[in-house]
């Protein structure tokens, strides 16, 4: 099997039909599909801050869900379709409220697909309830795996017991998973939003809106166990001198490395020329769901175990 693995789409649908065209895919009836290549979506199809004429939430859901219903493609959930799911289900346990709270911080990241779709419209609830039958993650028998964030077993063993027999989500997990601290939660947040870590005492950095922050997010495919604070941190490039070079002290450390079949994730707004992270690892998230030209990126696979930059593709 060929699959071309597609990064994280936030409502750019002109940038998803030009990323198809580019690929080489082809629409029939309304539905878009490749005569020797699988698509696989990786999760955040929604979900954009900007309006802007490029962006629209409803035909790009639609679009990937018929090619889903089609059979042209596969895709997974990533945590801003786990959260769509959230906003709209009451809590059982207080019928007032929802289990994603609707605060104004995560309002503001979902208005805008709520605002196109109209909250609780039947298009809504059909939405959600397509949502709810996205898997957290494949592993593919051709030898690749996806997932939003961070490939971790140890996590993905914590959700088993609560997922469908294709790792859908059960709607007990949508509780037990809405419920901060619990060990659901913290295992669906580093698989799909990936992994933190504590910075040692007295050590910080201030993030991209000028607060300050004790906790970084980390390549979670390095052996953590060999690796310094620095080496690891996801920051953004004026705030790695702020990160100590100093070995990693947390105990209960989930990730000892990769080493696995090709994983392919999303998530992470990388920038800049897109290449594997390691020779099994890839990111397919390059920051689409931006204003302006960052592209939608596609990795295409052809069955090696070795991933390389030229494997990366994307409308220029
Ligand atoms: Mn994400």
């Amino acid at each position: 099997m060929n699959y071309d693995i597609i990064g994280d789409i936030h409502g750019q649908y002109d940038k998803l039909i030009g990323l198809l065209n580019h690929l080489g895919y082809e629409e029939t009836n309304g539905i878009w599909s490749h005569n020797t290549h699988t698509a696989i979506f990786v999760g955040d199809l929604i979900d954009n801050t900007h309006v802007e004429s490029g962006i629209s939430h409803i035909k790009t859901v639609r679009l990937v869900k018929a090619m889903v219903e089609a059979g042209s493609a596969l895709c997974i959930m990533g945590n801003h379709e786990f959260n769509a799911i959230a906003w709209m289900t009451p809590d059982p346990e207080d019928q007032t409220t929802f289990l994603r709270e609707h605060t104004p911080n995560n309002d503001n990241q979902h208005k805008n697909f709520l605002a196109e779709v109209g909250e609780n419209s039947p298009l809504h609830h059909e939405i959600i309830e397509w949502f709810k039958t996205l898997p957290l993650w494949l592993d593919l028998p051709a030898g690749i795996r996806v997932i939003h964030a961070a490939w971790i077993e140890e996590y993905q063993a914590v959700l088993k017991p609560y997922l469908t027999e294709n790792n859908c989500l059960t709607d007990e997990l949508v509780i037990k998973a809405s419920r901060k601290g619990s060990a659901e939660y913290v295992a669906l947040e580093a698989l799909c939003k990936g992994l933190e870590i504590e910075l040692p005492e007295g050590h910080g950095f201030k993030d991209k809106h000028g607060a300050r922050r004790t906790g970084i997010r980390i390549r979670w495919w390095k052996n953590l166990t060999e690796s310094t604070y620095k080496e690891v941190a996801l920051v953004p490039e004026d705030a790695r001198d702020s990160i100590p070079d100093l070995p990693i002290e947390q105990l209960n450390l989930k990730a000892k490395g990769y080493t696995g079949v090709p994983v392919f994730f999303g998530h992470y707004w990388f920038s800049g020329q897109p290449e594997p992270v390691a020779n099994n690892i890839a990111c397919v998230d390059y920051s689409a769901g931006k204003s302006g030209d960052t592209p939608l990126v596609a990795y295409r696979w052809e069955g090696e175990s070795v991933l390389t930059e030229a494997g990366f593709m994307f409308a220029v």
